[in-house]
Formats: structure tokens, C-alpha cells, sequence
């Protein structure tokens, strides 16, 4: 037959995943699990066929260009592509495709955990047993959170992942309101009991928390400036599960140092995966729950996304188009 394409995995990836990878390709598999460094990208998209990169990976203008003839097809192991220049990729003929649907339950759970976990102290809570000297018994004032239900939840992209958000928001009592590029359709406008707002100012300046879903694109770079931070309602809670540099780090963080802002429960952060030591010691006073990029981090949603990797790549190789093409003037 028709000789295999040489496929180049930046990461370990599950099991089931690599074995399915080897039956179908010619799959150079990262064994140790660590990133590649910059040289090592330069080599691999020198020989491959087809590139499966991560979040880890920064694949810019400068490893795009020394990519070889071969390099037809990004096949990213994920949904943001943010670390892809998009543009760079699309001049030189290269398709990029990603991994949507598969991880949006498993994100919205996570996003879910942390909108509770942020108010009602989860995190403090769980440290005082084990450490069994802080415990001297109940006391009606002792460890009181904010309350969640009947709160006002702002989600800022009502996308896949926004919407599965909301979902679990509304069954958990808070009225779900939402900023996007476009109006969602008026059924699930109704489903949810959601109210739109045009003006993600407005929105800021009215919500008990905040849940950001977008993607990470130079459009949506520090959607939440200082500016518009400085919009939210004092004791107002933030979540962030999508990407960093969606929000102006160093504005939140002085802001929750100034009791602005009553908490955050991040997942990503600006420079991961360093994290600011300031947000260190705000989650050590209660302030933030902070999460290693974990929002997709199941089995069951790793081994999807790797299925969803195989079937853009042998969609691509057999010539169709794949299903999960990143449409380069949408981003
Ligand atoms: C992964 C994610 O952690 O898909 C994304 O955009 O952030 C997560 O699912 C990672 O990106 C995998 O490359």
C-alpha cells in the first residue's frame, strides 16, 4: 500500500492512544514525557509529515519556517491553538486542526469545581484536617464562604465549553448571563434563562462571578484589561479556565491583594507553567484556588482527544478535508 505518513507526537500521550498512532502511521512517539525544546521542533517539522503538537509547544513563525516540504498538516493534540501562528502555518500551505467537542464536559466540570471551590473555600477546608492542630471543633462563624446559589454568573464566550458551563451553573442555582461575539439562538437563550449582554463592560459591572470560556486569540489578548477589571463588583469572584493571557494578570492580582476582587480559581496563567509567586501567597490566605492546567485532564478525554487527532490525519491523507480544520479568518 501507500507508504505511511511520518507522524511526529510532541508528548507522551495515553497508551491507547500511541499504540492506535504506531498501527496507522509511521509515528515518531516523544518518550520521555517533557517538551520539546525549540531546536527539537525545528527537527521534527524538518522531516515530518505531519506534526501533533500541544499546548507546550510553541510552534511560531521561526519553527514554521524551517519546516520541510513535507509539513502539510498540524494535527494540534487540543483544542487552543494560541502557540500556532495560524498565519504563518496557512502561508506556507499548512493545515492546522484541533480537537473540539471531545474535552468540553470535562472542562466545564472543572470550570464548575472551581466557581464552587472559590467562594466556598474548598481548598482552605480540605487543608485543615490533615493538619490535624487547626481543628478545634465547629463553630457557627468559623469557615463561612459566600453563599452560591441565587448568584449572578457571568460567562464571557458562550461557546461549547460556555454553554456546558452554564448548564451546570443554572442546576446549581445561579442565573447565567453571558457576553459573546454573537448572540446564542433563542433556544438555548431559553433553556438556559440566559441574558445576553452586548457590552461585556456592563456585564463586568453587574456579575457575582466571573467565568472566562473564550478562546485565546490576538483579538481576545487581556480581554479582561485592568480597565475593565477594575469594572467587577467589589467582592466579585473570578474563574479561568481557557487561557492566561486572557486576562491581565498583574492587574487581578493587585487587585485581589486589595481585597477588590473576594477570589480566583485559576486554571492557566499568563506564563505558565510559571505562576506568579503573588498568586502563592494569595492562595495561601484564601484568595485562589490555582490549578496546574488541568481542565481536560481525564483519561476518558485524553484518549478522545488522541482518537480526534488519528481521524484529522487520515482524513487529511486521504485527501478529504478534515473535520476539525482550524478556518484561519475566524481566528
Ligand atoms: C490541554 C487545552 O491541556 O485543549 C486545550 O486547549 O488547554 C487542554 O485541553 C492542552 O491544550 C493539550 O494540548
Amino acid at each position: 500500500g501507500r507508504k505511511k505518513p511520518l507522524v511526529v507526537i510532541t508528548r507522551k500521550l495515553p497508551d491507547p492512544v500511541e499504540t492506535r498512532m504506531r498501527e496507522l502511521f509511521d509515528a515518531r512517539l516523544n518518550v520521555e514525557d517533557r517538551p520539546m525544546s525549540q531546536a527539537e521542533l525545528i527537527a521534527a517539522v524538518r522531516e515530518a509529515d505531519v506534526l501533533v503538537p500541544t499546548v507546550s509547544d510553541l510552534i511560531d513563525a521561526e519553527v514554521l519556517n524551517a519546516a520541510g516540504e513535507n509539513l502539510k498538516l498540524i494535527a494540534n493534540f487540543g483544542n487552543g491553538i494560541d502557540k500556532i501562528d495560524i498565519a504563518a502555518a496557512t502561508a506556507r500551505g499548512i493545515t492546522v486542526t484541533n480537537t473540539p467537542g471531545v474535552l468540553t464536559e470535562d472542562t466545564a466540570d472543572m470550570t464548575m469545581a472551581l466557581i464552587l471551590a472559590v467562594p466556598r473555600r474548598l481548598t482552605d477546608g480540605a487543608a485543615i484536617l490533615p493538619d490535624g492542630k487547626k481543628w478545634e471543633g465547629w463553630s457557627p462563624t468559623w469557615m463561612l464562604g459566600r453563599r452560591i446559589w441565587g448568584k449572578r454568573l457571568g460567562i464571557v464566550g458562550m461557546g461549547r465549553i460556555g454553554t456546558a458551563v452554564a448548564r451546570r451553573a443554572k442546576a446549581f442555582g445561579l442565573s447565567i448571563h453571558y457576553h459573546n461575539r454573537h448572540r446564542v439562538m433563542p433556544a438555548l437563550e431559553d433553556e438556559l434563562e440566559a441574558t445576553y449582554w452586548e457590552s461585556l463592560d456592563q456585564m463586568l459591572a453587574r456579575m457575582d462571578i466571573i467565568s472566562v470560556n473564550c478562546p485565546s486569540t490576538p483579538a481576545t489578548y487581556h480581554l479582561l484589561s485592568a480597565r475593565r477589571l477594575a469594572l467587577m463588583q467589589p467582592g466579585a469572584y473570578l474563574v479561568n479556565t481557557a487561557r492566561g493571557d486572557l486576562i491581565d494578570e498583574q492587574a487581578m492580582i493587585k487587585m485581589l491583594e486589595d481585597g477588590k476582587l473576594a477570589g480566583a480559581g485559576l486554571d492557566v496563567y499568563e506564563n505558565e507553567p510559571a505562576v506568579n509567586p503573588k498568586l502563592l501567597k494569595l492562595a495561601t490566605k484564601g484568595k485562589a484556588v490555582l490549578l496546574p492546567h488541568m481542565g481536560s485532564a481525564t483519561l476518558e478525554g485524553r484518549i478522545d482527544m488522541g482518537e480526534k487527532v488519528i481521524i484529522n490525519i487520515r482524513a487529511f491523507c486521504d485527501g478529504h478535508r478534515p473535520p476539525d480544520r482550524v478556518i484561519p479568518t475566524r481566528v
